[in-house]
C-alpha cells in the first residue's frame, strides 16, 4: 500500500487546476495509486449548492471540502482538491483540518493569462459587472507564500504540469 495524502490545488479560475488534477489522477491510476478529484465545480452542484462567493460562503466551501477530503484520505486514497480557495486563512484552516497529509500546490497562472483564455467567458462577464465578487477582478486572490509545490502554469502544457504534479505526489506517497 501507499500513503494517503490530500493534494490541495489553489489558483485562479481558469488557472488549470481541474485539468491538471484530472490528468494527474489518470497518471497515478496507471501507477497503481488510487486517486480521486474533488472539484469545486462538482461540489458546488451538490454538497455546496447552497453557497455563493461571498467571503463567508467561500470559507464554508473550503471547510466542507477539507472535511470531505479528510474522510476520503482515511480510505487510503490520494485526494486531489481543486478549489480556488483564495484566502490564506481558509487554506490554513484546510491544513489544520486535514493535518500532516495536507500538501498545498499553487497552480500559478497569471490573471492576464486566465483572462486571455477566458474559456467560460466568466472574466468578461465579471469585467462587465455581470458577476459579483469574481476572484482576481472584484474579489481577492492571496497567492501562497510557501506552497509545498509551485507549478508555473502560464506556459507549458497541462500534460507537462500534470507530470510534475504526479512526480511530486509519487515522491510523497511511495
Ligand atoms: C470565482 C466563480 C465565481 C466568482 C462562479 N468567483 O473557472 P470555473 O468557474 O469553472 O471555476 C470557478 C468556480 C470557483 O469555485 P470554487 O469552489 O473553486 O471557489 S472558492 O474556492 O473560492 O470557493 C468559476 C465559478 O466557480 N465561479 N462565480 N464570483 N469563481
Amino acid at each position: 500500500g501507499h500513503k494517503a495524502c490530500v493534494i490541495w490545488l489553489t489558483g485562479l479560475s481558469g488557472a488549470g487546476k481541474s485539468t491538471i488534477a484530472r490528468l494527474a489522477e489518470r497518471k497515478l491510476y496507471s501507477d497503481g495509486i488510487d486517486a480521486y478529484v474533488l472539484d469545486g465545480d462538482t461540489l458546488r452542484m451538490g454538497l455546496c449548492s447552497d453557497l455563493g462567493f461571498t467571503e463567508a460562503d467561500r470559507h464554508e466551501n473550503v471547510r466542507r471540502a477539507a472535511e470531505v477530503a479528510k474522510i476520503l484520505a482515511q480510505t487510503g486514497q490520494v485526494v486531489l482538491v481543486a478549489l480556488i480557495s483564495p484566502l490564506r486563512a481558509d487554506r490554513a484552516l484546510a491544513r489544520k483540518i486535514i493535518g500532516e497529509e495536507f500538501e498545498e500546490v499553487f497552480i500559478d497562472t497569471s490573471l492576464a493569462t486566465c483572462e486571455e483564455r477566458d474559456s467560460k467567458g466568466l472574466y468578461r462577464a465579471a469585467r462587465e459587472g455581470k458577476i459579483e465578487n469574481f476572484t482576481g477582478i472584484s474579489a481577492p486572490y492571496e497567492a501562497p507564500e510557501k506552497p509545498d509545490l509551485h507549478i508555473a502554469a502560464d506556459k507549458g502544457d497541462a500534460g507537462q504540469n500534470a507530470t510534475k504534479l504526479t512526480d511530486y505526489i509519487l515522491s510523497k506517497v511511495r
